[in-house]
């Protein structure tokens, strides 16, 4: 299969944009990155809206097809690209595939939902720190992910599959914002150790990680010292 111009459109310390490019590596895509100015607000301007008018990263642009959302954007290069990972990450069989699509929604509509509200209060609300409700919606999708991981080793099926790429995104980067008690929740801290030994999540997490960790921390401190300067 010949692969047009793959172009996705990124900020360094976003979990739906890694997710993405943990599967363009794995799927050893061709892509080009765009770096939207996020700090600077690019993905609002008139212009990025056109590509995508939710304001949002990741963007892809595959030649003249423009898509955006993670979820969809993978689903997209896995069946447009995946030769023999395709069965792999995002199996045929209807119950295994349903299992890996409802770990996926809820990474969109709660998980990654919590994790945002944090990001946005930490951006936009002046906070140093989650608040005790942050704290608790976090804990309750590091609940939801202790029981489907109960009967299996990773969180859709017995193998990493795409949910895997879209949860364990979220979760590695919302360990910045609230750190998943092992004792809480023992099986959603050994599948964050399995990810972690898996190449992709070493050469892509693991430093989109640490540069959220930066910007973060960066924002907690500048806060902070405006509030007590109040
Ligand atoms: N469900 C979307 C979420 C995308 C999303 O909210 N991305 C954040 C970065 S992590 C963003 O671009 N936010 C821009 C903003 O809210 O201004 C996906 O999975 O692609």
């Amino acid at each position: 299969m010949s692969v047009s111009r793959l172009l996705l459109h990124r900020a360094p310390g976003s979990p739906p944009v890694r997710a993405v490019m943990m599967l363009s590596d794995m799927l050893n895509l061709p892509m080009e990155y765009n770096d939207v100015k996020f700090l600077q607000l690019e993905q609002k301007s008139p212009q990025f809206k056109k590509l995508n008018p939710m304001g949002t990263v990741p963007v892809l642009q595959d030649g003249d097809f423009t898509i955006s959302e993670s979820h969809a954007i993978m689903k997209y290069l896995l069946s447009k690209y995946g030769g023999d990972k395709r069965e792999l990450l995002y199996p045929s069989d209807v119950r295994t595939r349903a299992l890996v699509d409802q770990c996926m929604f809820f990474n969109a509509g709660v998980f990654f939902s919590a994790f945002m509200s944090i990001g946005r209060a930490t951006f936009t609300g002046g906070i140093f720190t989650p608040s005790p409700q942050h704290i608790q919606d976090m804990e309750s999708s590091y609940s939801v992910l202790d029981a489907y991981l109960q009967n299996r080793p990773y969180v859709a099926t017995d193998r990493l599959t795409l949910a895997d790429l879209a949860v364990g995104s979220t979760a590695f980067t919302a360990q910045v914002l609230v750190k998943t008690d092992a004792d809480k929740f023992p099986r959603c801290t050994d599948w964050m150790s399995r990810l972690h030994e898996e190449e992709v999540f070493k050469n892509v997490m693991v430093p989109g990680v640490a540069y959220f960790s930066k910007v973060i921390n960066k924002l907690w401190e500048h806060n902070k010292s405006k509030l007590e300067k109040k």
